[in-house]
């Protein structure tokens, strides 16, 4: 069956009427495959967002969703509460026939839910004013978020941002080797294991007590927020597989990582990529603006050096993935895992240089928000 065919049936399966009018696959995520698809009902043009679940990654779509749903859900009323628009500001998932949030089609699991009309998503960062309006998008939904009951929720992908448990992978790969590629990035793993203290400290301070746990979206890149077509605002925030109980580190330094590098996640010319302190800057000030108040001294503390950390980390996966043959990100080309990977500990690179001037900015703007 072509997919135009397969897509339509997976649509009425979720009670979707009317006449399909167009597809378009969509370009964003490393894991699962979305596709737009936009029905006529009546008249009413109405834009639905069909999914098929990367279930080599998430192996129980039953309890991605309950988790997806729940939070969803909790976030609709705070909204409300707050006054805002729930259709816009979070995700609405569409119940299939048998009542569930998913639905699996010879092999292939899907999951349905609407497009948020007027809005875009944005992989790289020009004015600092739209990563501060980001930064804030992410703060809020962690604040929003803190009175979600966090043992309700499943651990969706185990040790996700276990970044110790990162480097074990990428040495059981190393020796495995089962490409033979290891001898190729010999430079990349001694660059990882030059860092390797600096892979352990977010866990020893979880163990000192000095950082708690909290509900984490856990994959914060610029490109899981929406915006408004309109206003330019950062409206809603999307793709949210990976919430789990996690550290708020994780969220401040992913969207670092991805939005403060100049380059794209996958340039290959090292030397478009920088860390833009602009970009830090301003990403510090909408994130902090939002939540400051909540966090402890440890993690305000820590939030220059947790950019670094999952800049290395994402790094090591992306090495690791190339050393394994590609089986967990998308490519689009041979080498891609590892243009990634240069990329990412050169901006680890380039953090290590700025990182006093990270710590100070850090610092200002703390005190300015308390
Ligand atoms: C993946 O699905 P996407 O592209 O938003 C990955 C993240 C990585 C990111 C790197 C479930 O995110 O952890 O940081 O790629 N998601 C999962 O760009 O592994
Ligand atoms: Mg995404």
């Amino acid at each position: 069956m072509d997919i135009k065919n397969e897509l339509i049936e997976v649509c009425r399966y979720f009670g979707i009427k009317g006449e399909p009018v167009e597809f378009e696959v969509m370009r964003d995520g490393h894991i699962n495959t979305t596709y737009v698809v936009i029905f006529n009902e009546e008249g009413k043009i109405k834009k639905y967002l069909v999914q098929g679940i990367n279930t080599h990654v998430f192996k129980n779509p039953a309890r991605l969703m309950d988790n997806i749903v729940g939070v969803t859900t909790f976030l609709r009323e705070k909204i409300k509460e707050n006054g805002g628009n729930p259709d816009r500001e979070t995700l609405s998932f569409i119940p299939a026939k048998n009542g569930k949030y998913y639905h699996y089609r010879q092999e292939k699991c899907w999951r349905i839910y609407r497009y948020i009309d007027d809005s875009y998503t944005i992989n790289i960062i020009k004015n600092p004013g739209v990563f501060e309006n980001a930064g804030r998008s992410f703060g809020l939904f962690q604040k929003n978020l803190s009175g979600y009951p966090m043992e309700s929720l499943y651990e969706i992908i185990e040790n996700f941002h276990n970044t110790p448990k990162r480097l074990e992978n990428l040495k059981n790969s190393i020796d495995a080797d089962v490409m033979g590629r290891v001898a190729e990035v010999q430079d990349e793993i001694d660059f990882v294991f030059a860092r390797l203290k600096d892979t352990k400290r977010v866990l020893r301070l979880y163990r000192d007590g000095l950082i708690p746990l909290r509900v984490t979206h856990n994959d914060t890149k610029l490109n899981n927020i929406l915006f408004d077509k309109t206003t330019n605002e950062s409206i809603c925030v999307i793709d949210l597989d990976t919430i789990m109980p996690g550290f708020s580190l994780y969220d401040f330094g992913d969207a670092i990582r991805f939005g403060a590098n100049t380059a794209a996640e996958d340039e290959r010319d090292l030397d478009k990529v920088q860390l833009s302190i602009p970009l830090f800057e301003s990403f510090t000030k909408g994130f902090l603006s939002a939540c400051a108040t909540a966090l402890t001294r440890a993690e305000v503390d820590n939030l220059a050096f947790s950019a670094k950390l999952m800049t290395l980390e994402c790094g090591i996966r992306f090495l690791t993935d190339y050393i394994d043959g590609d089986v967990y990100f998308k490519t689009a080309y041979s080498d891609h895992n590892l243009v990634r990977a240069k990329n990412q500990f050169k901006l680890v690179y380039e953090m290590e240089k700025h990182m006093d001037e990270m710590n100070a900015i850090v610092k200002k703007i703390y005190s300015e928000c308390i």
